[in-house]
């Protein structure tokens, strides 16, 4: 029996024209969405070259993905805690950590936020494994909730990780305890190769909240807008003992799943295609264009500055890293196993290993 799906809310239409008026949220805060926006697309134009040139490990691209990241960490109060994921390189921006650290991460140093306060940033490292992070925030947000803190968390998640167990536990017990928990779920229509259709038979991926006895909406991810909106009044609910919500910000990964991923091999161009015609930053460019008179010369002027701002951090950052290839076996394990031991051994002393 198909169940029917609830709305996807929307503010600004695929051309930019405004489908809703009375907005709440100031030319200026939208700008600067759209700044970020800007960085983001075009440090990940860099990453992906830049682990083509060698220069850094694997890395998992999130052209398409900018207004839906943006828009949630924006809507962000400093004291709210942010769990994202190993694809959310521009929610660590638009919460504020320096571009260079999200690159010296990628050199293979650091984790993105362990050179922060974490009182400070309340931002945690990237989960790598699918969905572990969302148990953790329904602990976290209720730890924060017994102590007092005015706060709530956020947990970014792909809608591959609502197969998972620890989604379905921790939505659950975030259920059971009103926990101040945003699940915030970016479908990308794709985890690897699985399309959306094969991850669940489900209509829409906010209607699994209903099973937990909370709501779950759907937002148009590619709307910078529409994400602030509905990611800042969750949040305000949480705070306010109205309990947790479910945001599917429906929304697509236009590039490869890593920089290892051939995504031609499984999916088609025309639908690529289509999903172009929804790009976010372009979106919020016509918006701002349409709504508030932005100018081609204030939009080259934001791209010149995302262009320089990037070229920084990389010099930055390569020179902050001093990695050599025996450094991988460290912090593997608190002590080093002698296989590690033996591993180490053979790198060290063969020279022909590529460094
Ligand atoms: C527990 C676990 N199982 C499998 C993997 C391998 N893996 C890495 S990414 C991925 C797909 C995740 O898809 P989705 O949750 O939709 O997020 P997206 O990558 O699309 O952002 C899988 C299966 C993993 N990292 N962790």
């Amino acid at each position: 029996m198909a169940i029917q799906a609830p709305d996807m809310t929307r503010v600004v239409a695929p051309d930019g024209t405004v489908e809703e008026e009375d907005l709440d949220i100031s030319a200026e805060t939208v700008e600067e969405m759209y700044r970020l926006q800007v960085l983001a697309r075009t440090f990940d134009e860099k990453a992906v070259k830049l682990h083509r040139q060698g220069r850094i490990g694997t890395y998992a691209p999130l052209q398409g993905q900018e207004a839906a990241q943006v828009g949630a960490a924006a809507a962000l109060a400093e004291a709210d805690y942010c769990l994202p994921t190993y694809r959310d390189h521009a929610m660590y921006l638009a919460r504020g950590l320096p571009l260079e650290e999200v690159l010296v991460y990628l050199l293979g140093e650091g984790n993105y936020v362990d050179q922060q306060d974490p009182e400070t940033l309340r931002t945690f490292p990237p989960a790598i494994p699918i969905a572990t992070q969302v148990p953790h925030a329904v602990g976290i947000s209720m730890a924060a909730d017994y102590k007092g803190d005015d706060c709530a968390a956020l947990v970014s998640f792909g809608d591959g990780a609502t197969s998972e167990g620890d989604f379905h536990e921790g939505m659950n017990f975030a259920g059971v305890f009103d926990a101040p928990t945003v699940f915030f779920c970016q479908n990308n229509q794709w985890a690897i190769s699985v399309p959306r259709e094969r991850q669940t038979a489900a209509a829409t991926i906010a209607q699994k909240a209903h099973a937990y006895g909370f709501e779950g909406i759907r937002v148009d991810g590619n709307d910078v807008l529409a994400v602030y909106r509905a990611v800042k009044e969750s949040l305000e609910r949480a705070k306010a003992g109205e309990g947790p919500r479910l945001i599917e910000a429906v929304t697509y990964r236009q590039g490869a799943h890593t920089t290892t991923d051939d995504p031609s091999v499984y999916r088609d161009d025309e639908e690529v295609d289509e999903w172009a015609k929804r790009d976010p930053v372009d979106r919020t460019r016509d918006y701002l264009e349409l709504a508030h008179g932005w100018s081609e010369e204030a939009d080259d002027e934001v791209h010149e500055w995302a262009e320089q701002r990037v070229a920084e951090a990389v010099v930055t950052a390569e020179e902050r890293t001093g990695l050599d290839v025996d450094d991988i076996f460290d912090h593997v394990y608190a002590k080093t196993t002698s296989r590690l031991d033996a591993q180490r051994g053979r790198v060290v002393d063969e020279p022909e290993v590529e460094r």
